[in-house]
């Protein structure tokens, strides 16, 4: 095992009764009309590179029917057959169109249940059907019942019916600047190239004029893996370059090479999209199809026009091309408010431009002023809260058209480990909103440190925006997971993005836990409320061992990782401590030229206190929240813990609930999350004798880099706070070596309390 293969590598099932059963239930596989319905292929003569071992499949039932011949055969450890006949054991996969089992032993109105894209897993007197409205969906299926074996659950008596609850669930894959993970050149800190082809990328498409010598498009084995991985977790959107976007991406030698990627894609269910520059149509490339600045007007022909064409010659090479994202008016990027025109206008055009074509526009809202007279964290719904308040002529209430998303970090800064919800989920109201959540580790440790951000998006998708109808009274759905899949708002077009982590190592992902970030975001957009604990198991299972002992200590070692990030970096609400550049390692000192990138102006450090008040008495951000939730971000004593320092300047000796002064407790923190680095080293090594070697250590040598810089934030951000507080280090003088509860173990040796490493997610009756 190397990892390339993440969560499908199909381990032999070592349970003989298991065995036994799964053997008898799933002894052979009958896909009718696997290949009947070929999907689209622009590429002719599309060929997986020599020597590669995935294969091209024309449909996505044959896509179905391949992997559970793979998946069934290796982890039966015998040949399972496909056949035309139904028998006692077969494992039926189809749609109503394809299969005559389906027609025949689901009835319609529990398929009309299922939508477009959900499935349902069936045990119909000895034999199972897994059924779909779409070929697509049945595939989602196969990878669910598959999942039910790798994760050794019974599969006798199956009726399981699942749906997504957000239909678009993308990937931004930031290929290749900021690939934080995946990278298998540079194991620490991101490339600052920029075009897939270049170091680290996961995509080897050739440069301008390279094509032939290249011999070019080919579909690496890694893009087949990668769209097995994304769709048996249901990721059906993949923008494959950087925000910062180049323009080479939207030139026919590329999209000759991204029309190769998206037939190899198709039969997943995975649509291609692309982020562009706004100005793009200036680009001298583009001759004799070139506009001037003047030219740029949102709300004109020649804009849109030009669009119009760029979009179409796309969609005749991907014909289910599914739009553009666009980063404007931020850190650098161009956009309408260079033209004098504002958000609405440019997001507005473009979606005109394309909406002809059925492909829709991510619009980002990362943005903030380079001019910083108040407060970063208010830029966002300063710019976009007046757009979507504005009363149009027909008297209903939001500018921005129906085929565009806002798409909007989960925090109001930048990807912190924690930050508070962004108050853009609740408080725009009239508006398409995407959640765009951080796969790659780019503030939590990049694919150095392990950190299992599930808990994290539980957390985000749990948080209660406190938001009210016209009349005051809260919402009865108003967590942001409501906001986000439609049920608070009754919006019908929702979406989720994650920025993704892939790239050309071998394993895919650089550090191999960071496969569990790709697998969580997926199955948490799917579905929200799933747990972030179970999902760390079945990942486990899927990806280690079926080992219950070491099962365990492995999903015990995800399940805090996160927090004890936070707490060596950034603990009680402290954001953005980073050196310039890397964020990776600590810089608390630094001021840079533009203080909303400076570490002390996220800090605020005096001899006073520490953090940033953003509260009514400082720069008032609070006050973007709905009513309940400023009260309660306005009051010192009521601002939850782990989130003070984005609200408040906290004084030296502020009181904590543990007690301490809050000197003491800071520097407990620090202590506690280096600590529980310490704790997942020593685990990890008492699990070397179940574990293959040479993933076991990959990882050992990475928590041993882990530790050390977690070691390293503590002593340069404690020391440098100390020189502020003038305090003394606080020593362990009592019973502080609390206990600390991780996923249902105790655990000593922690010196702080208990709750700080349990998930504190409200009950969804609330
Ligand atoms: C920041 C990254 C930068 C991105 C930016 C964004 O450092 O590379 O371009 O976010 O989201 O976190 O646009």
């Amino acid at each position: 095992y190397d990892g390339s293969q993440m969560w499908l590598g199909y381990r032999p099932v070592e349970d003989e009764r298991l065995l036994a059963a799964y053997r008898r239930l799933a002894s052979s596989i009958v896909v009718e009309n696997a290949t009947a319905d070929p999907v689209h292929r622009h590429t002719d003569d599309l060929t997986v590179e020599p020597g590669g071992s995935e294969k091209l499949v024309t449909s996505s039932l044959e896509a179905a029917r391949d992997e559970l011949a793979r998946g069934l055969g290796a982890m039966l450890d015998t040949d399972v057959p496909v056949v035309d006949e139904v028998s006692p054991g077969a494992v039926v996969v189809g749609t109503p169109d394809s299969s005559e089992v389906v027609r025949s032993e689901v009835p319609s109105r529990d398929l009309d249940r299922l939508g477009p894209e959900g499935y349902l897993i069936r045990s119909v007197r000895g034999h199972t059907v897994v059924a779909g409205n779409t070929e697509v969906a049945a595939l989602y299926g196969t990878y669910g019942f598959l999942r039910l074996l790798q994760t050794s659950k019974p599969i006798e008596r199956l009726n399981e019916v699942e749906a997504p609850k957000v239909q678009d669930r993308w990937i931004d894959n930031w290929d290749v600047e900021r690939l934080y993970a995946g990278n298998a050149d540079t194991d620490k800190g991101p490339n600052t190239g920029g075009l897939a082809g270049e170091d680290g990328s996961i995509f080897d498409f050739a440069a301008t004029g390279e094509s032939a010598d290249k011999n070019l498009p080919v579909i690496l084995d890694r893009y087949i893996t990668v769209a097995r991985a994304l769709a048996s977790v249901g990721i059906n959107g993949f923008n494959i370059n950087n925000v910062n976007a180049k323009n080479t991406y939207i030139t026919p030698e590329y999209i000759e090479q991204e029309a190769a990627l998206a037939d190899a894609l198709r039969p997943y269910g995975i649509k291609l999209a692309l982020s562009i520059r706004y100005d793009a149509p200036t680009d001298q490339r583009f001759a004799p199809d070139t506009l001037t600045a003047e030219q740029l007007d949102p709300t004109k022909a020649p804009f849109r026009d030009w669009w119009t064409r760029r979009a179409t010659m796309i969609k005749e090479a991907i014909p289910d091309f599914a739009g553009f994202t666009v980063k404007a008016n931020s850190e650098g990027q161009p956009g309408p408010q260079d033209f004098g025109f504002d958000h609405g206008d440019g997001a507005n055009g473009m979606a005109a431009a394309v909406e002809p074509l059925g492909m829709q526009i991510k619009w980002r809202t990362f943005v903030y002023n380079a001019d910083v007279d108040e407060d970063r964290l208010k830029r966002a719904y300063l710019e976009f809260g007046p757009i979507d308040d504005e009363v149009q002529p027909d008297g209903s209430r939001g500018r921005i058209a129906d085929n565009v998303f806002l798409q909007t970090k989960n925090g109001p800064l930048d990807f912190q480990a924690r930050e508070p919800v962004n108050p853009m989920f609740g408080r725009m109201e009239n508006t398409n909103q995407a959640i765009e959540l951080q796969i790659t580790q780019e503030y939590t440790g990049q694919s150095t440190m392990l950190a299992y951000l599930g808990p994290m998006w539980q957390e985000v998708f749990n948080a209660d925006t406190g938001a009210t109808d016209e009349s005051g009274r809260l919402l009865p759905k108003r967590k942001v997971g409501h906001i986000i899949d439609g049920t608070a708002q009754g919006h019908e077009r929702t979406s989720i993005v994650g920025v993704g982590n892939l790239g050309n190592a071998d394993n895919l992902t650089g550090h191999h836990f960071s496969q569990s970030n790709l697998f969580a975001f997926g199955r948490m957009a799917w579905d929200w409320t799933l747990d972030s604990r179970k999902i760390a198991d079945d990942w486990t299972r899927m990806t280690w061992s079926g080992d219950s002992r070491t099962v365990h200590e492995i999903v015990a070692m995800m399940m805090g990782s996160w927090e004890s990030v936070v707490s060596y970096q950034t603990p009680l609400g402290i954001g953005h401590q980073f050196n310039a550049d890397i964020h990776y390692e600590p810089g608390p000192e630094e001021t840079l030229a533009r203080p909303d990138w400076s570490p002390t102006y996220y800090n605020q450090a005096d001899a006073v206190g520490l953090g940033y008040d953003r509260s009514a008495s400082g720069s008032g951000f609070s006050a973007q929240y709905f009513p309940s939730l400023a009260e309660r971000f306005d009051d010192i004593e009521t601002t939850p813990e782990n989130l003070l320092m984005w609200f408040h300047h906290v004084p030296w000796g502020h009181e904590m609930n543990s007690g301490r002064p809050f000197w003491d407790e800071l520097v407990y923190r620090y202590q506690m999350g280096v600590q529980y680095v310490t704790w997942m080293r020593r685990t990890w090594d008492s699990l070397e004798p179940s574990l293959d070697a040479r993933r076991f250590g990959e990882v050992r040598a990475k928590l041993a880099q882990h530790e050390a810089d977690a070691e390293m934030w503590r002593d340069e951000c404690v020391a440098y706070w100390q020189t502020f507080s003038g305090r003394e280090m606080p020593t362990d003088d009592g019973p502080t070596s609390i206990a600390v509860e991780i996923a249902g173990k105790t655990y000593d040796g922690f010196d702080l309390s208990q709750d700080e490493y349990t998930l504190d997610v409200p009950d969804e009756s609330s």
